[in-house]
């Protein structure tokens, strides 16, 4: 039996991310999830941004939670932990604290981080631990098949809420911007090429980053952030819009109607990697 050629356009595709370097970076296991969710933007805008920072894969770890984001660190060719539902962070701070010079990215769904993990985002972005921390948001549980999460949308029908959602989402955006994150941005897998420079820049920040990306979860989400809604409902931010400015930053995370993508806030201060520093030199007597 004749094996059917490979349609052109994936030869194409294949030898365009073979000769950009980024398969060094890829698993050789394709990733499970359902045709059409956003993740697959996430993995190759990683894959871009280590290729891009030239990250070496033994220097890197990606952390995650539980869920179908965090099936992650399987499909990326870098060190990675599956660890429990919601510990991303306190997993990424230890690992952190323990080689400072390593490259450490954080993954979790919106579950994961603003329910059960809730707890720990808040502490990792005042200690300024020198970490990545990308939220894959589509606003609902996907792996165990559809319930409400803490950003599922007011009206929305789910095996947990058959009757709609009666709550209000919680504003992650403005919640990162008040526990002191150094860096809040926000990016939408169906603006992959966005998305891509957005990591790059949440990698290449020293501190806490934090970026948000909205992403549709196509099989248990047919009326909230599908790409439909989301291709209408996004927008930049300002051209005008000053990073370094919390207020403005807050004014434009409060509109969760039209969530405006690119960098919220960045601020430069020691992280927590150069705080154990200070404390160990005025532990030897060295410091004031
Ligand atoms: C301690 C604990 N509680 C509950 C669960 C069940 N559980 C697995 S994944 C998940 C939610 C996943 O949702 P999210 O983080 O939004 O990720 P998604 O699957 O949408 O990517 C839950 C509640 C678990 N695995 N462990
Ligand atoms: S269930 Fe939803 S989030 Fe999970 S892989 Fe499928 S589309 Fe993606």
């Amino acid at each position: 039996m004749s094996i059917p050629a490979m349609p052109v356009f994936v030869d194409v595709k294949l030898r365009e991310v073979q000769e950009s370097g980024r398969l060094e970076y890829r698993s050789r296991s394709l990733p499970t999830w359902c045709p059409g969710c956003g993740y697959f933007s996430i993995v190759e805008g990683v894959t871009h941004a280590c290729n891009e920072m030239g990250i070496s894969r033994d220097q890197s770890v990606v952390v995650s939670g539980i869920g179908c984001a965090s099936r992650f660190p399987f499909f990326v060719n870098l060190y990675g932990f599956h660890t429990l539902h919601g510990r991303v962070l306190p997993v990424a701070t230890g690992i952190k604290t323990a080689n400072d010079r390593l490259t450490v990215i954080g993954i979790g769904g919106d579950g994961d981080g603003f329910a059960i993990g809730g707890g720990h985002i808040s502490h990792a972005a005042k200690r300024n631990v020198d970490i990545t921390y990308l939220l894959f948001d589509n606003g609902i549980y996907g792996l165990t098949k559809g319930q409400t999460s803490p950003l599922s949308a007011v009206g929305l029908r789910t095996t947990t809420t058959p009757f709609e959602n009666p709550e209000r989402p919680l504003n992650p955006l403005m919640m990162l911007l008040s526990y002191g994150a150094s860096w809040v941005g926000q990016a939408y897998a169906g603006h992959p090429d966005h998305l891509r420079e957005m990591i790059t820049q949440a990698v290449a920040h020293r501190g806490f980053s934090y970026l948000h990306i909205l992403s549709p979860c196509v099989t248990f989400d047919k009326t909230s952030k599908t790409y439909v809604n989301l291709g209408l409902q996004v927008r930049n931010l300002p051209e005008n819009h000053d990073p370094s400015n919390l207020m403005a930053a807050m004014h434009q995370a409060q509109d969760m109607d039209h969530p405006a993508l690119g960098l919220y806030y960045q601020q430069f201060r020691p992280t927590l990697g150069d705080t154990f520093e200070q404390v160990s030199a005025k532990a030897g007597g060295h410091g004031t």
